[in-house]
């Protein structure tokens, strides 16, 4: 077998493709031994999430339930006040959550709402959970206010590969995606930077996130995989038949190379979780997976239960932990 997971200084896109293309039990047996060597293979990080800003989004990104351009009967709500949001964090916590990330709608934060954010994530740190946000594009100036107010992650994703970018966003670019995530490292703040599959693309698009992701210096700390959950309503959702949903296997397969090519990075199980199923999950854990969103919601959709993840993790030997339960040092 081809060894393809030794550290590259780039990756390219041919041996992204060779790794999508191995067999299936080599490809796993490279990932799992990928993340034995930089993880406790049964530790899950478990970050929970709340929209504190829900609808009305002025982008047009063609999945999302909270594009102002879809009519998908979401109500359009304003910004959370900060009791509200401590109220969801401590809750979070007690149920053993570590992490705690908050989304917004917005293309970006106008300085007012940052403000408030930034009170926010305060005072949520202030009860012990690390802190993410997702508030879309940043300013100069905007990440450094968030990393003075303790942020220790900012989300903002790649979605998926350069070249497909423009057949699911037009209201911002690729380019723009980058020069946040330019400003968030910076700052010195944690990225949490992944994409989205299931949207209708190759294969060869989904090596191109990866390669992107992958090819990120220095890589995302947090790199979540979404799997398109189709919201009536939504471009997507019109566009896309069952016979265009990605293969389980194949959504697998990309866990398992996102975990070869950046294999200090937690990689996490992210939106459409619950449609996947426990067999699926687990093959997924065995690919490297080892994070969650963990609690009922995401931000608009369903996510498993605390109960049904408490019953997966019991039945898998697995445990929840937050960063502590990485092996090596770093960050
Ligand atoms: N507005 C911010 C932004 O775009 O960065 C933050 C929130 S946005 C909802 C966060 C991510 O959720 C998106 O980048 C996308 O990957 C994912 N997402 C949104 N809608 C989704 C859907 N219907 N199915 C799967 N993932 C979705
Ligand atoms: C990410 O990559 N996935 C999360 C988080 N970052 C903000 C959001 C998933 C959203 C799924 C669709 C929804 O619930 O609206
Ligand atoms: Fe707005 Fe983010 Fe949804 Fe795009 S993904 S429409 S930027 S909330």
């Amino acid at each position: 077998m081809n060894d393809l997971t030794q550290p590259a200084v780039a990756w390219s896109l041919a041996q992204v493709e060779a790794l999508f293309a191995l067999p299936f039990n080599d490809l796993m047996f490279q990932a799992q031994t990928v993340h034995r060597r930089n993880f406790d293979a049964n530790a899950v990080q478990l970050s929970t999430l709340l929209s504190i800003k829900t609808g009305g989004c002025s982008e047009d990104c063609g999945y999302c339930s909270q594009s102002a351009r879809h009519d998908t009967g979401l109500e359009r709500e304003k910004l959370l006040d900060v009791t509200q949001v401590l109220e969801a964090a401590k809750a979070a916590k007690d149920a053993g959550a570590t992490r705690f990330c908050m989304g917004a709608a917005w293309r970006g934060p106008k300085d007012k709402d940052l403000g408030a954010v930034t009170e926010m994530v305060r005072e949520v740190k202030a009860l012990g959970l690390e802190t993410c946000v997702t508030l879309g594009m940043l300013k100069p100036g905007q990440a450094e206010e968030l990393k003075a107010a303790g942020l220790d992650y900012y989300n903002h994703n790649l979605d998926t590969a350069s070249e497909f970018y423009g057949q699911v966003i037009t209201t911002h670019t690729h380019d723009d995606r980058l020069n946040t995530l330019s400003h968030v490292r910076n700052a010195g703040i944690h990225v949490c930077c992944g994409g989205i599959v299931g949207l209708g693309e190759s294969r060869r698009v989904r090596a191109g996130l990866i390669m992107e992701l992958a090819n990120l210096n220095p890589q995302p700390e947090s790199v979540p995989i979404n799997m398109l959950v189709k919201v009536s309503g939504t471009p997507m959702a019109a566009q896309l038949g069952a016979e265009d949903d990605l293969d389980p296997l194949e959504f697998v397969r990309t866990i398992a190379v996102a975990r070869i090519t950046m294999p200090a990075s937690h990689v996490r199980l992210s939106a459409g979780r619950r449609e996947l199923g426990e067999a699926v999950q687990a093959l997924c854990f065995l690919a490297g997976a080892n994070s969650v969103f963990y609690g009922d919601r995401l931000l608009t959709t369903g996510n498993p239960d605390v109960d049904a993840d408490e019953a997966l993790f019991a039945k898998l030997g697995l445990k929840g932990e937050g960063v502590q339960g990485r092996r090596c040092a770093g960050h």
